[in-house]
C-alpha cells in the first residue's frame, strides 16, 4: 500500500493534494499521534515536488477537534444502520410515491472519482432519474459545453508540459499565481528558462500580473468581444493555417459573427492590437481561462470564441500551444469522467444518445435510466424550494454558502422534506440544515484516485484511521444502493473493485467513439492499484496519455471539430442608479472555498483574516468611505457587511469580494447572497463574477477586536473569526454599544469568573479589557468608536503568555510588529520584509529569501514579495 519512499522514521506514503485541480503529489508522513509531515512528491509530473501554501500546511488541518465522528438523525447520535436504514426508506418511499424525479443528489468536484461513480450510478441506473448535479455546475460547466460544442466530447487536448515549453502563456480569468500557484510556478520557470512571455486578463489587477508582461482590465465580459477581434486579426493577417481547417468546420460563420460583434472590451485599440500581434506572432501560445471565463451567462460561448482562435491557427495538441482550461477542484476533471454532471453518463457517454444509454444500462444491467438531463444545480435549488425535490442528498460541498442565491438556497433546503448531509464536520451552514448528517473520512483516511487539469490520474492514499465511526463516501453510497434493494449492483469491496468496474465500462464508451478509454487499466490487480502511479488517460492496449488533436481527428460525428459562431454578450444584469456598482467575486491565496478545512490553520488565516470589499479610491471617496470601515453592500437578493480595503486594482464602478466567509466563520461575509442565479443558456453555469450591488458605509457605533486562547462567541451587526496559533481573534462591529463592557468581555469570552483589567473611556467611547487568570492572558477586547487601530498580529500571539503591558495594543519598543504575515510557510510579516528591503537594501525575491527565509518554500508570497520591491523607492523587482 505503501508506494512511497523509506525515510528514517515513519515510512512515507504517496498521495495527491486534496485543493487544487493541479493535482501536486504529496509525501505523507504520519507522526504516529494523529499528526502528519507534508512534503512535495519529486516524482510526481504534475508538481515535481514543489507545493504551494496550502499544501503546505496541510498537516495543520488533520486535528480531529471538529470532526463529525457518528450519524446523526435530528441531531441525536445513532449507529449507521439505523442511519442508512432511513436514508434507504425515505428516498425508497418518496420515488415510489411521487416518482423518481422527486429525489435528488447534489455532489462535488472533490469526492474521489470511485465515490463519484457509485453515486453517478445509484442516481441515474438504478432510482432511474438524472437529479445528479454537483458543484462543477458552478465551476467548469461553461468549458465542458464548449469542448464539446468544438471537439465532440470534453476533452483537454494539452498537458502541463505545454506550460514549459510556450513562448506566450495568456491567462484569461485566471489569477493563477493564487488559485493554480504551482502552474504558475512553472509559467514564472518558463519565463526565466525561455523567455516566455505571460498576459493576463483580467478586470482586475491580480497577483497574477506582478509576474506578467501586459496586463489587459477587460470590461466584466467582454472576453468573448476580445477573441472574436483576435479570429478577424488572425483572418487579416493571413494567420489562418489551411491545412488543419480542413479538420474543422465552421470557420466561415465564425468569422462573419466575429466580424459583426461589436461588443465592448473596455480596451483601447492599441491594447487590442498589441495583443493581437503578440498572440498571432508567436507559434507556440497556450491560452489558460479560469472562472472569469467560465462563470458567466456567456461562458459557452467564452470558451468557443477562444478555441475558434486555436483551431483556424490549428495551435491545437502540439507541444507548447492549445486552449487550457484548468479545473479547480481536485477532481473537478474526475466528476466529468464519470458523468457526475445532471446531462451526462459515464465515460464522457451522451445521455442524449440513445445507443449510450443502451450500452450503460446494459453494463450496468440496470432496471432504470432515464432519457433525459436532470435538474442542473440552480434549478435543483429551486425544485428544493418549490417542494417538487423532496428528498435530497447533499455530499461534500456546501451549498447554502455557495450557490447564488444563496440565502434562498439555505431556505430551499431548510424547507426540504428530507435532507441528508455528509460531511466531515457538522459546523457548517449546509450541515446545520440537515436530518441526517453523516461522517465522512477525510482525505487522509481514504483511497481513491483523482484526475487532475491535464488528465493524469494519480492515487489518493489513506495514512490515517478514520475517527469513531466515519466513513469513505462511496461506502455509504453502496450501503444505500444495496439497502434499497439493489444487492449484487453495490457489493463493493473497496474503491480498486470499483475503479476495475469503471476502467471496463470506459472500454465500451472507447470502442463507441469516445475521447475517454483507460480500459488498459480494467485488469489492475488489488496490488497493482495500490501501488498505480500517476498517469495520464487514455490507457488502452494501444495508447497511454499524450495530447489530443494534432491529428486532426475529433470526436464529433465525421471526425471535423466544429468552430463556433459566437456574439458577445455583456453580463445579465445591468446596473442602474438602485445598484450602480458590478461586483465580481472570487478566492484568496490561502483559503479553500467555505474554508471548513484551511480554516483550521492558524498559518493560513493570517494572511487575511476577515471578508472584504475592495474598491476603488475615486468610489471610496465619492461614498465616504475609508480605509478599514465597514461597506453594507446590497442587491436585489441579499446584503453584506465586508471590510472595506481602498485599491486601484480594482477599476472604478467595480468591487471586488473573496468567497470564502461563512455563517461559522462571518455571517455577513457570505457573499453568494449578493450574487442573482442567472445562468449560461447551454451550461447552466451561474454568472458568479457579475452581480450588481450598492454600496454605503455601515453606520457602526462600535469596533471591536478581540483575541482569545478559547472560542469567542460574538453576537453583533459584523464579526469574523480566525484561527490563531494561541486561539481565535475576531473583527467585531455593532450598531448598539453595550452598557457594560466588562459584562460584555465575560459574555464574548465566556469568561464568567477570569480576573479583569480595564480602561474604559465612557466619553470617547472607548474600551479595553484584558481578561486573565493567575497572570496569565486568557483574551483581551478593545473597543473604539472607529475601527480598531491596534497591531493585530503581536496581540494574536499573546493569549496564554503573560499579560502585562497588553491593553497598551502594541509590542514594547524593542519587538517590532511582523505586520500580517506574507509568507505562510516562514511567518514572515510584511513588516518585516519591508524594513529589511529598506534597511538591507535588498533587490530581488531571491535575495528577501536569502536574508529572511520568506519565499524559499512553497513559493505562493513570492509575487506579493515582487510587489513590495516593485513599491520600494527607485527599485526594481526581479522575480
Ligand atoms: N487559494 C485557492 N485556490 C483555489 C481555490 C480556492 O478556493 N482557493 N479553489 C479552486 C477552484 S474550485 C477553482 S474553480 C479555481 C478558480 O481559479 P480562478 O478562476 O483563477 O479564480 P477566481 O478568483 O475565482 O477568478 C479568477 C479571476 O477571474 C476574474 N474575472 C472576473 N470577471 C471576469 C471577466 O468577465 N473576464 C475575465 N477575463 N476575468 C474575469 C476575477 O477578477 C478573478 O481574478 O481555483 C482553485 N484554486
Ligand atoms: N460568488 C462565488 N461563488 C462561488 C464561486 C465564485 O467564484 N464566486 N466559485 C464556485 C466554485 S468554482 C466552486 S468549486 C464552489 C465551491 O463551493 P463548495 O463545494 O460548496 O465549497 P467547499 O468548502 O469546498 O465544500 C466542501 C465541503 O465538503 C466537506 N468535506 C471535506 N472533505 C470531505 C469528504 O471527504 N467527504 C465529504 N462528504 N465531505 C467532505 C467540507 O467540510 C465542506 O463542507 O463554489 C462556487 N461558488
Ligand atoms: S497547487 Fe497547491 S493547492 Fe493546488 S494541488 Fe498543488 S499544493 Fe495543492
Ligand atoms: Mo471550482
Amino acid at each position: 500500500m505503501d508506494g512511497g519512499s523509506q525515510g528514517p522514521g515513519l515510512p512515507e506514503t504517496r498521495s495527491t493534494c486534496p485543493y487544487c485541480g493541479v493535482g501536486c503529489g504529496v509525501l505523507l508522513r504520519p507522526n504516529g499521534a494523529g499528526g502528519l509531515a507534508v512534503r512535495g512528491d519529486p516524482a510526481h509530473p504534475a508538481n515535481y515536488g514543489r507545493l504551494c501554501s496550502k499544501g503546505s500546511a496541510l498537516g495543520e488541518t488533520v486535528g480531529l477537534g471538529h470532526r463529525l465522528t457518528a450519524p446523526r438523525v435530528h441531531g441525536v447520535e445513532t449507529g449507521w444502520d439505523d442511519a442508512l436504514q432511513l436514508v434507504a426508506d425515505r428516498f425508497r418511499e418518496t420515488v415510489a410515491a411521487h416518482g423518481p424525479d422527486a429525489v435528488a443528489f447534489y455532489v462535488s468536484g472533490q469526492l474521489l472519482t470511485e465515490d463519484y461513480y457509485v453515486a453517478n450510478k445509484l442516481m441515474k441506473g438504478f432510482i432511474g432519474s438524472a437529479n445528479i448535479d454537483t458543484n462543477s455546475r458552478l465551476c467548469m460547466a461553461s468549458s465542458v459545453a464548449g469542448h464539446r460544442r468544438a471537439f465532440g466530447t470534453d476533452t483537454v487536448p494539452g498537458t502541463y508540459e505545454d506550460l514549459d515549453a510556450a513562448d506566450l502563456v495568456v491567462l484569461v480569468g485566471s489569477n493563477l499565481a493564487w488559485c493554480h500557484p504551482v502552474l504558475h510556478q512553472r509559467v514564472m520557470a518558463a519565463k526565466q528558462a525561455r523567455g516566455t512571455r505571460v498576459v493576463v486578463i483580467d478586470p482586475r489587477r491580480t497577483a497574477s500580473c506582478d509576474g506578467a508582461d501586459l496586463h489587459l482590465a477587460i470590461a466584466p465580459g467582454g472576453d468573448a468581444a476580445l477573441f472574436n477581434r483576435l479570429l478577424c486579426a488572425i483572418h487579416a493577417g493571413g494567420a489562418t493555417d489551411a491545412a488543419f481547417l480542413r479538420h474543422t468546420e465552421g470557420f466561415d460563420a465564425a468569422l462573419a459573427a466575429a466580424r459583426a460583434d461589436r461588443g465592448e472590451t473596455g480596451l483601447s485599440e492599441a491594447e487590442i492590437a498589441a495583443f493581437c500581434r503578440l498572440w498571432i506572432g508567436t507559434e507556440r501560445v497556450v491560452t489558460v481561462y479560469s472562472q472569469g471565463v467560465n462563470q458567466s451567462t456567456s461562458g459557452t460561448d467564452k470558451v468557443n470564441a477562444i478555441l475558434n482562435c486555436h483551431l483556424a491557427t490549428g495551435r491545437i495538441g502540439r507541444p507548447g500551444r492549445g486552449p487550457f482550461s484548468v479545473t479547480g477542484q481536485p477532481n473537478a476533471m474526475g466528476g466529468r469522467e464519470v458523468g457526475g454532471l445532471a446531462n451526462m453518463l459515464a465515460c464522457h457517454l451522451d445521455l442524449e444518445n440513445a445507443d449510450h444509454r443502451a450500452a450503460v444500462r446494459g453494463f450496468w444491467r440496470a432496471p432504470a435510466m432515464p432519457d433525459a438531463p436532470g435538474l442542473k444545480a440552480v434549478d435543483m435549488f429551486r425544485a428544493v424550494g418549490a417542494g417538487r425535490v423532496k428528498a435530497l442528498w447533499i455530499i461534500h460541498t456546501n451549498p447554502a454558502v455557495s450557490m447564488p442565491e444563496a440565502d434562498a438556497v439555505r431556505d430551499a433546503i431548510a424547507g426540504c422534506d428530507f435532507v441528508v448531509v455528509s460531511d466531515v464536520t457538522g459546523a457548517t451552514d449546509t450541515a446545520r440544515l440537515a436530518h441526517v448528517l453523516l461522517p465522512a473520512a477525510a482525505w487522509a483516511e481514504k483511497d481513491g484516485t483523482v484526475t487532475n487539469s491535464d488528465r493524469t490520474i494519480s492515487r489518493q492514499r489513506a495514512v490515517l484511521p478514520a475517527p469513531g465511526a466515519a466513513r469513505p463516501d462511496w461506502a455509504m453510497l453502496a450501503e444505500v444502493g444495496r439497502r434499497m434493494g439493489w444487492t449484487a449492483a453495490f457489493d463493493y469491496a473497496g474503491p480498486a473493485e470499483i475503479f476495475r468496474e469503471y476502467a471496463a465500462l470506459s472500454g465500451i464508451a472507447g470502442r463507441l467513439g469516445r475521447d475517454f478509454d483507460i480500459s488498459g487499466l480494467s485488469g489492475l490487480d488489488d496490488a497493482g492499484y495500490d501501488g498505480l502511479a500517476p498517469l495520464r488517460w487514455p490507457v488502452t492496449a494501444t495508447r497511454e496519455g499524450g495530447r489530443f488533436f494534432a491529428d486532426g481527428a475529433f470526436f464529433h460525428e465525421g471526425g471535423r471539430a466544429r468552430l463556433v459562431a459566437v456574439t458577445s454578450r455583456a453580463p445579465a444584469a445591468q446596473t442602474s442608479a438602485d445598484h450602480p456598482f458590478r461586483l465580481n467575486t472570487g478566492r484568496v491565496r490561502d483559503q479553500w472555498h467555505t474554508m471548513t478545512r484551511t480554516g483550521l490553520s492558524a498559518k493560513l488565516s493570517a494572511h487575511l483574516a476577515e471578508p472584504f470589499l475592495d474598491i476603488h479610491p475615486a468610489d471610496a471617496a465619492r461614498l465616504g468611505l475609508a480605509a478599514a470601515d465597514l461597506a453594507e453592500v446590497t442587491s436585489a437578493h441579499g446584503r453584506a457587511i465586508l471590510r472595506v480595503r481602498i485599491t486601484d486594482a480594482v477599476q472604478p464602478g467595480q468591487l471586488f469580494a473573496p468567497m470564502h466567509w461563512t455563517g461559522e466563520t462571518a455571517p455577513s461575509g457570505r457573499i453568494d447572497a449578493l450574487v442573482a442565479a442567472a445562468t449560461d443558456p447551454v451550461s447552466g453555469q451561474p454568472e458568479s463574477k457579475a452581480a450588481v450591488v450598492s454600496v454605503r458605509r455601515m453606520q457602526a457605533a462600535w469596533y471591536g477586536f478581540a483575541v482569545s486562547a478559547g472560542p469567542i462567541r460574538p453576537d453583533c451587526a459584523y464579526w469574523a473569526l480566525a484561527t490563531t496559533r494561541q486561539g481565535t481573534r475576531a473583527e467585531l462591529a455593532g450598531r448598539e454599544a453595550p452598557a457594560d463592557w466588562e459584562a460584555e468581555a465575560r459574555r464574548l469570552f465566556d469568561l464568567p469568573g477570569a480576573d479583569a483589567t480595564s480602561i474604559i473611556d465612557t466619553a470617547r467611547g472607548t474600551a479595553r479589557i484584558a481578561l486573565e487568570e493567575d497572570g496569565r492572558l486568557l483574551a483581551a477586547l478593545f473597543v473604539s468608536p472607529a475601527p480598531v487601530a491596534v497591531m493585530r498580529d503581536y496581540l494574536a500571539a499573546l493569549p496564554g503568555t503573560g499579560a502585562a503591558g497588553v491593553l497598551t495594543g502594541r509590542p514594547p519598543k524593542d519587538m517590532p510588529d511582523p505586520g500580517p504575515v506574507l509568507c505562510a510557510c516562514f511567518g514572515v510579516g510584511i513588516n518585516t520584509i519591508v524594513a529589511a528591503i529598506e534597511a538591507r537594501g535588498l533587490m530581488s525575491v531571491d535575495a528577501v529569501g536569502a536574508a529572511l527565509e520568506a519565499g524559499t518554500n512553497c513559493g505562493s508570497c513570492r509575487p506579493e514579495i515582487a510587489a513590495l520591491l516593485a513599491r520600494a523607492p527607485h527599485r526594481e523587482a526581479a522575480e
